[in-house]
């Protein structure tokens, strides 16, 4: 009998240990993966290629299925909407995930307006949540019973958005079953729909798209750990003058080009380390790709997969990081 792994989804096999779904034991209900990541916190490679998860996406579009699209809050795409162009038929609801890691200051109201200004109708509603904290997921529960009208609902949303976690706690609070489907804070955990039975319908986690323009594609393991934050985030605001940059760590430099006297707020990790120097001083970093960037009022500069730098007056700027890292701006969320 075919079986799937409850962790990560893969088809289980004892045949080749190199293989996703790999297990000495085919009683097991982990592959050996994802026991090693559960038990030892060891992560084990797997190349998955983004046709794969497209492929999943497209036939969720031709179903009716209610679709929740997790997103991280400190990495939201620039073109949230495109999704939509998979999901033309299917009703989705934008679940924004990881509000623990804003400041208290950052109300729910203020990042759900910022989506309804700028993503008018593209999703049927919108919920600010915290998967791991359990905020807001009786919210989010009445939105899934108001919209759903399939006997499915499917959890998409790009790699480490928190789509499992979500799985996990909405399984655990909400119905008679415990859920055990890995987490980790690694890209592509998640390898195969999981199907599990919820009360009167079936909730279907799904590997999350690698974005291939995060920072996280582009720097080493123990640097994703210290990028992936998990405590609520600190803002460190830096008073900035024209010929001022900042460092950060080994793979991101800001300097500021043009423009009066700024304030820059830096929302990332709070184990980042973050230097301010004078430029003409210091040439460190500048090997990397270099992106200009001109400032308009109260803009902020997105790296994807690192976080924000909340901007208030015009300016120009430039960044560098890898050159596939996308860096920009948009109206500030905050
Ligand atoms: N701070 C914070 N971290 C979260 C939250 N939800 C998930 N995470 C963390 O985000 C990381 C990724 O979580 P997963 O649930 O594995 O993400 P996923 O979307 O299933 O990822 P893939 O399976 O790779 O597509 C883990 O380190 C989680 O602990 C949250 O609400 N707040
Ligand atoms: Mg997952």
């Amino acid at each position: 009998m075919t079986k799937y792994c409850k962790g990560c989804g893969a088809r289980l096999q004892d045949n080749n240990m190199l293989l996703e779904g790999y297990t000495s034991d085919l009683s097991n209900d982990l592959c050996r993966r994802c026991f090693r990541l559960k038990n030892y916190g060891e992560y084990q490679v797997v190349a998955k290629t983004n046709d794969e998860y497209i492929q999943i996406i497209k036939n969720v579009g031709n179903t009716k299925a209610l679709v929740l699209y997790v997103v991280d809050l400190l990495s939201i795409p620039e073109h949230l909407e495109e999704i939509k162009n998979y999901l033309s038929k299917n009703k989705v609801i934008l679940v924004l995930n990881k509000k623990d890691l804003l400041p208290l200051s950052v109300t729910d109201e203020k990042i759900e307006k910022y989506i309804t200004d700028n993503y008018e109708n593209i999703f049927v509603d919108q919920v600010v949540i915290s998967a791991n904290k359990n905020y807001n997921l009786d919210k989010l529960m009445r939105l899934i019973k108001k919209h759903r009208d399939s006997k499915e609902v499917y959890v998409i949303g790009n790699t480490n958005a928190g789509k499992s976690t979500l799985m996990n706690k909405i399984i655990d609070n909400y119905s008679i079953n415990i859920s055990n489907i890995t987490i980790s804070s690694m890209p592509s955990t998640t390898l195969d729909e999981i199907k599990v039975p919820f009360n009167d319908f079936l909730l279907i986690d799904t590997p999350g798209l690698v974005d291939s323009y995060s920072i996280i594609n582009y720097i080493s393991d123990d640097k994703i750990k210290k990028i992936s934050s998990h405590d609520t985030i600190k803002p460190r605001t830096y008073q900035i003058k024209r010929g001022q940059a900042l460092i950060f760590e080994d793979f991101l430099r800001v300097d500021y080009i043009e423009g009066d006297r700024n304030s820059f707020t830096v929302f990332v990790s709070n184990d980042i380390n973050i230097k301010r120097i004078n430029s003409k001083r210091h040439d460190q970093l500048k090997n990397l790709s270099r992106k200009e960037i001109d400032l308009k009022y109260h803009e902020d500069i997105v790296i994807s997969g690192l976080g924000f730098i909340k901007t208030i007056l015009e300016g120009k700027v430039h960044v560098y990081v890898d050159k596939d890292v996308s860096v920009f701006t948009r109206k500030s969320l905050i």
